[in-house]
């Protein structure tokens, strides 16, 4: 452990010089070694990457690697040996802490196929990956104390998925809903006349996990949005019911009973879901809006429904089609007795597919990535285009979009969106990449495949390349840095006192106080333009200024309702005019599956303010920079990493060691959960782990004891056909798997 936060200070002095973090601009941040077409942000310090198995050049034991393990601050990557083909997966957090990853593709081999001597769909010799398609892998939260471990395959799922959407319930249980069995680029045949199983190729079920005693059962929204059903639009709705959202197709489900209660179709019937992806996101649940949810889509893809085509292909040019510019709002569960409908929103700067939404802990979102015409999905043909032919290589998309641009959900209709001092990067995100809120507030992009394998030579190459992005925030000189930030939230109950030294604003008290939120984000999931389990809600407060300049914030626990935010770990932002903290991560609920404990909300002590206390913080560069242009920020993380490369250079290791923990309390601004004694997952202590009866404390459990022992032979599949067979039944072809095979059947 010592030598690792030793080797850790030195690979921050050999990799990171004092680099300036300009707001508004993107920042070369270094090589993921996998395409990051999945990642999960853990703690202040790591993010697990995974890609397909595809053949990339870092190896480890003896085969590509397909995932690693990013550190945040030394911006490098570390192979980890995933072996289970997770290509296309759905992730989730756990209550305790932890990382889920459902489902993915069958093994594949050089060429994304089984074409090379010996592949089969349970196992490659190459590539050396096994089957994913009902794999379960579960990665602790880990960080520069902490070794990172995961556990592979070692439940599986009751049915095959690749593309399932995947939605938290209330009491932590994750329900896993549709997919393909075998992937294609739509989840139909053309004619559809199978739209619940398509002949064996779709998925139309749902299932939990971890599992109760039900076998899966069909979801009828599944069958009616048959085709374009695959990553549906999930969200957790205050009553316990969830939202889903497929093709242009509502409805609110009932997980208990699997009753459905259709809402409105979408306007002009523009799809969001994969591979029309738009972005979507849940806007900030606050207390001015009674933490009432609206769902916000934008962008996307209107083709008609021939022109969607089938597992093959789409039936139309798809990179000649440009993508949707529309935004759409619905309050699914409003409080005022009205019908929840569709309303539309501010048009998008620019059209974009596979835009996704980022949670800014400002209460804005970012929307980044994508294209302006086509959709996701790759093919290496469509109805009319043969291969050999396609002008954007396998894409099916064209025309990135490099400039990001912020909504603000509280602006008045007309001035939602902004894409002011915002520049553009020139690395193309469409296929495949991917983005996530970083603890410090920025934001890292990564990845971009919009093909079948590695290609590192066509318009839109298999990309290895991640970005920091810094919001406007980045502009200020200080960030807050609060102080007595609780390891773990409840659902009512106490509230709990922040304490803001007057060194984390300027100017006066009272309008810091005024001008300040507490913000509870959950970043996600992101994969497909998505960020699963993407939340951010917004907890009550009053305030107590000093003064000597000092604020303590009275903090509201979370309101009584699980639903609204589902337990697992979350991010706490303090953010001051407009300026976030870093994030102390932290755990939601008692850690574990089941019902969590509710009781009713503190009431908060009256404000006190006094006129004479002000920050000691500088003023903001941006306040004295009006509109001229972005501003550099140096605050504390660069400032603390500066200053533990020159004690290595001085002083030497013991020094650099004592300088790592305390650039990474700076840079954890209150990390508290790293009191806990023994190894943690998730902010558990091991001790505290084994005492709990979760079946995710137990995988944990197991794989802390002996290291990957289900990976040591295939399995057996022992449910259900082998997935090779499945596409024989389709009668269509896949063009992830069987990549060369001639066009064999014609559309109508
Ligand atoms: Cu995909």
């Amino acid at each position: 452990m010592l030598l690792h936060s030793l080797l850790l200070v030195l690979g921050v002095s050999a990799v990171v010089p004092a680099l300036a973090q300009v707001a508004g601009t993107f920042q070369v941040a270094g090589n993921t070694q996998v395409s990051a077409m999945m990642m999960f942000v853990v703690s202040p310090d790591k993010v697990y990457i995974l890609d397909k198995v595809e053949g990339n050049a870092p190896q480890i034991n003896g085969h590509s690697q397909y995932a690693s393990i990013w550190d945040i601050p030394s911006r490098t990557a570390t192979p980890i040996d995933v072996h289970t083909n997770a290509f296309c997966a759905a992730g989730m957090h756990l209550p305790n802490g932890s990382y889920a990853l459902f489902g993915g593709n069958t093994a594949v081999g050089p060429g994304g196929d089984n074409s090379a001597p010996g592949s089969t769909a349970t196992f490659d010799p190459t590539y050396q990956d096994y089957d994913g398609t009902r794999a379960i892998r579960i990665f602790n939260s880990c960080d520069e104390n902490t070794p990172c471990t995961f556990i592979d395959n070692s439940t599986q799922l009751a049915k095959r998925r690749w593309y399932p959407a995947a939605e938290p319930l209330g009491d932590g249980t994750v329900v896993l809903i549709g997919g393909f069995v075998a992937g294609g680029y739509i989840n139909r045949n053309y004619p559809n006349t199978d739209p619940a199983y398509e002949g064996g190729a779709a998925e139309p079920t749902y299932e939990f996990f971890p599992p109760g005693s039900q076998s899966p059962q069909i979801m009828n929204f599944m069958v009616k949005t048959s085709g374009l059903n695959s990553y549906a639009l999930t969200y957790l709705m205050p009553s316990g019911n969830v939202f889903v959202q497929a093709n242009y197709s509502t409805i609110i489900w009932n997980p208990a009973t699997n009753a459905e209660t259709p809402l409105p179709d979408m306007p002009g019937q523009i799809v969001r879901v994969y591979p029309a992806s738009g972005a979507n996101a849940m806007l900030p649940l606050t207390p001015d809006n009674n933490y009432t949810p609206t769902i916000l889509f934008c962008g996307g893809q209107y083709m008609d429904d021939y022109s969607w085509g089938n597992y093959s292909y789409p039936f139309a040019n798809t990179w000649t089609i440009p993508a949707s510019s529309d935004c759409h709002r619905i309050t699914p569960e409003p409080t005022d007795g009205s019908s929840p409908a569709y309303v539309q929103d501010d048009s998008l700067p620019i059209g974009r597919t596979m835009g996704q939404f980022i949670a800014l802990p400002d209460g804005t979102f970012l929307i980044i990535n994508g294209a302006q015409n086509g959709t996701a999905g790759y093919a290496q043909m469509t109805l009319t285009v043969p291969s050999g032919a396609m002008p954007f290589g396998e894409s099916l998309a064209a025309g990135p979009v490099g400039q990001p641009a912020i909504y603000n959900p509280n602006a008045p209709a007309g001035s939602r969106w902004s894409m002011a001092q915002l520049s553009s990067s020139n690395i193309s995100r469409l296929y495949h990449s991917s983005a996530l809120l970083l603890p410090d507030g920025s934001v890292m992009v990564a990845g971009s495949n919009p093909n079948i394998d590695v290609n590192l030579t066509t318009i839109y190459p298999t990309t290895y390349t991640a970005e920091y992005f810094y919001p406007p925030y980045f502009s200020a000189m200080t960030r807050p840095v609060p102080q007595n930030i609780p390891s773990t939230l409840t659902y009512g109950g106490n509230y709990f006192d922040i304490t803001i030294p007057s060194t984390s604003y300027s100017g006066p008290g009272n309008d810091a106080a005024d001008n300040t939120t507490i913000w509870l984000i959950r970043p996600g999931f992101t994969t497909h333009a998505m960020n699963m389990g993407q939340r951010i809600l917004q907890l009550n407060h009053t305030s107590t200024v000093f003064s000597n300049g000092t604020i303590v914030l009275h903090t509201s626990q979370l309101p009584p309702n699980p639903n609204l935010f589902q337990p697992g770990p979350a991010m706490l932002f303090v953010t001051i005019n407009g300026i976030p903290s870093n994030g102390s991560f932290l755990i939601v609920g008692n850690g574990q599956f089941g019902p969590q404990p509710t009781s009713s909300t503190s009431v908060l002590p009256e404000n006190v303010r006094s006129a004479s206390a002000s920050g000691a913080a500088p003023k903001s560069a941006s306040s004295n920079n009006n509109g001229s242009g972005s501003s550099s920020h140096t605050g504390p993380i660069v400032g603390a990493v500066v200053a533990g490369i020159a004690a290595v250079g001085v002083l030497g290791a013991v020094f650099g060691i004592c300088l790592a923990r305390r650039r990474k309390s700076l840079a954890a601004s209150s990390h508290t959960m790293s009191s806990s004694p023994g190894t943690r997952f998730g902010g558990f202590s091991e001790r505290e782990m084994r005492n709990s009866d979760s079946s995710a404390f137990m995988l944990l459990q197991q794989n802390h004891q002996s290291d990957d022992a289900p990976m040591l032979s295939p399995y057996q599949d022992k449910f259900g056909l082998q997935a090779s067979s499945q596409f024989a039944q389709s009668g269509e072809i896949n063009p992830y798997r069987d990549a060369y095979l001639s066009r064999s059947s014609t559309p109508r």
